[in-house]
């Protein structure tokens, strides 16, 4: 298991943190997601074998986000 935190520009609201938050655990091989909305970032801890940081990274500039690292 592999823990990143994940900076994430443009999440204002609630609804921001929900739509990442949905997109990130639609993966397969998510374990922890914590979405820090005021820091901007995404605590993710997932299966290396099944998803990489490139998918999580794919996944919430589907939601409509940019990724900063
Ligand atoms: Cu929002």
């Amino acid at each position: 298991m592999k823990t990143e935190d994940i900076k994430i520009a443009g999440m204002t609201c609630s609804h921001c943190k929900a739509a990442v938050e949905k997109s990130i655990k639609s993966l397969t091989g998510i374990i922890d997601l914590k979405i820090l909305l005021e820091e901007g970032k995404a605590q993710v801890s997932f299966d290396e074998s099944k998803v990489s940081l490139k998918d999580i990274r794919a996944s919430i500039e589907e939601a409509g986000y940019a990724v900063k690292n």
